[in-house]
């Protein structure tokens, strides 16, 4: 067979296409029996039409909820042309049924059990509209071939899936509802096999959402990565700034950047949430002890939730300066289709738009509580302007003394940031809101 594997790109090209490599895509390819023939095309910047499709027999697509419609219209497309479409991913696991509606098959879960049953399905003209996949064993977590890309295309191709599962089960977080929260850190000799196969020196991704959700399995982690001598980046909780020993293996290791979600200051909003494990800890102590171990760090930080009231922003960018966080993230509250916030707020009547191109965490789908969706919108264009002002980058630059450690990967990171900051003008007018007057005058 001919297959096609397909990126969707979200609707205001908000979140690079270039940055990592789509790793679902590359474990297909792996998975795939060398007797098919398959490609790879990522709508962020290729074209897709009727005949870039010419001579496909399967289009297999990758759908997250805020590019779900442009998976839909792809589907959508394959299906004029008879060629038989399936989709996975994360938005396929939480909305099976819907999803159901746009392809021939969806698969919801992991996949690397099914792939081959699939293929074989479609070779004997029976495949089937729902497939299940279970949780998969440690040591079969696919290693991605990335083959089919182009590797200049990305920021880098050095990802690894290392590990996957999170014991934490927050609530907004789609990653447990996916994976569960069984934990599988993969086999160290195929973490070596794979970071040795690598062709270049780019840095390395730790794509796990959390990846020291084992503190004993993670110290195992960080000290095989030690001797290949390369910069990593990877998320995972504040925790993890407990343990003196995982934070100098994590250092020692190279770990360059780590992204934090510390999401709120307030403990009552960290309730409501259920990301009880941040309750625990004190941020600024955190902070500190990242970086006495040489970890910057990219702090998340979510606004809108029901307990946040007006002065959210102020005290938060006042925190990220004091606290010297090196890139701050910050994201609207956005409750996913198929989570708990989501099913409490629809019910509540608060869900204002089920356009899931919208779910981006840049936009206010539901209505807020302690403030009207235009000022929290307003908010968060202020926010995001003072953090990628010169005036912000050079202030967190120099309170570390990046700036006279070459810190190569902060210059990258802001200047990318700045760049996407554009969405604040490409994507203005937010459907449906009317921004305050001083916001808008800077649009023009
Ligand atoms: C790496 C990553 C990114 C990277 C790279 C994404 C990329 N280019 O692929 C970057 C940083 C760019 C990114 C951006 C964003 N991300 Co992200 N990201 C992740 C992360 C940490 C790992 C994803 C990954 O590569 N896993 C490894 C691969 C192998 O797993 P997989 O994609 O799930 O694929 C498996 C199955 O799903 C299945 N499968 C997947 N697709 C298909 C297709 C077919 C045809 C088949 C048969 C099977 C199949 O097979 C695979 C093997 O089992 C996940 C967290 C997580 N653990 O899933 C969040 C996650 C996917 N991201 C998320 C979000 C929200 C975002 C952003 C919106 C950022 C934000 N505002 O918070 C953007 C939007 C990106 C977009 N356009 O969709 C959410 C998705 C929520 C949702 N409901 O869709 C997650 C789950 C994080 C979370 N905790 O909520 N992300
Ligand atoms: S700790 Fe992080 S990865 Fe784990 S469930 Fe909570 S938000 Fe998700």
């Amino acid at each position: 067979m001919n297959i096609l594997l397909v990126h969707p790109k979200d609707r205001f090209e908000l979140f690079s296409s270039r940055s990592v490599a789509p790793m679902w895509a590359a474990v297909l390819k792996r998975l795939t029996p060398e007797s098919h023939n398959v490609d790879f095309i990522s709508c962020g910047f290729e074209r897709l039409n009727e005949k870039t499709l010419e001579g496909y027999d399967l289009v297999g697509i990758s759908a997250t909820t805020p590019v779900a419609h442009s998976a839909y219209e792809i589907a959508g497309l394959c299906r004029t042309k008879n060629i038989k479409v399936i989709i996975g991913g994360l938005h396929a696991s939480l909305l099976p049924d819907e999803v159901a509606k746009y392809a021939d098959s969806i698969v919801f879960g992991e996949s690397e059990y099914l792939w081959n049953q699939i293929l074989e399905d479609k070779v004997s003209d029976k495949l089937q509209q729902y497939y299940h996949g279970s949780i998969v064993k440690a040591e079969d977590i696919a290693i991605p071939d990335y083959s089919i890309m182009k590797k200049y295309n990305y920021f880098t191709t050095n990802s690894i899936e290392a590990m996957r599962g999170c014991p934490n089960a927050c609530d907004f977080c789609c990653a447990t509802y996916f994976s569960g929260n069984t934990i599988r850190y993969k086999p160290l000799d195929l973490v070596i096999q794979e970071v040795e196969s690598w062709k270049t020196k780019k840095v390395g991704y730790l794509a796990s959402a959390n990846i020291a959700s084992n503190f004993n399995k993670a110290k195992e982690l960080f000290t095989t990565l030690k001797p290949f001598n390369r910069k990593w980046m990877g998320d995972a909780c504040v925790n993890v700034t407990g343990d003196d020993e995982l934070l100098k293996l994590m250092s020692d290791s190279g770990l360059a950047y780590l992204e934090v979600g510390f999401e709120t200051l307030s403990k009552k909003s960290l309730k409501l949430i259920n990301k009880k494990i941040n309750l625990k800890h004190d941020y600024k102590d955190a902070i500190k002890r990242l970086h006495d171990n040489n970890i910057s760090i990219v702090g998340t930080f979510i606004f809108g939730l029901d307990t946040d009231e007006k002065d959210v922003f102020k005290k938060t960018m006042d925190f990220v300066y004091d606290a010297e966080i090196d890139i701050p993230v910050y994201l609207v509250f956005t409750p996913f289709p198929g989570t708990k916030p989501y099913s409490k707020l629809d019910a509540e009547g608060r869900i204002l738009t089920k356009d899931w191109s919208r779910y981006t965490g840049l936009d206010v789908v539901y209505q807020p509580k302690m403030m009207s969706r235009e000022e929290l919108l307003a908010g968060l264009i202020e926010i995001w302007e003072d953090a990628l002002s010169f005036r912000g980058i050079a202030n967190r630059l120099l309170s570390q003394w990046r700036g006279f450690k070459g810190d190569f990967y902060f210059t990258v990171i802001n200047l990318f940031l700045r760049n996407k900051s554009k969405f604040l003008k490409k994507y203005y007018p937010w459907e449906g809101i009317d921004l305050p007057d001083h916001i808008s005058a800077r649009k023009k």
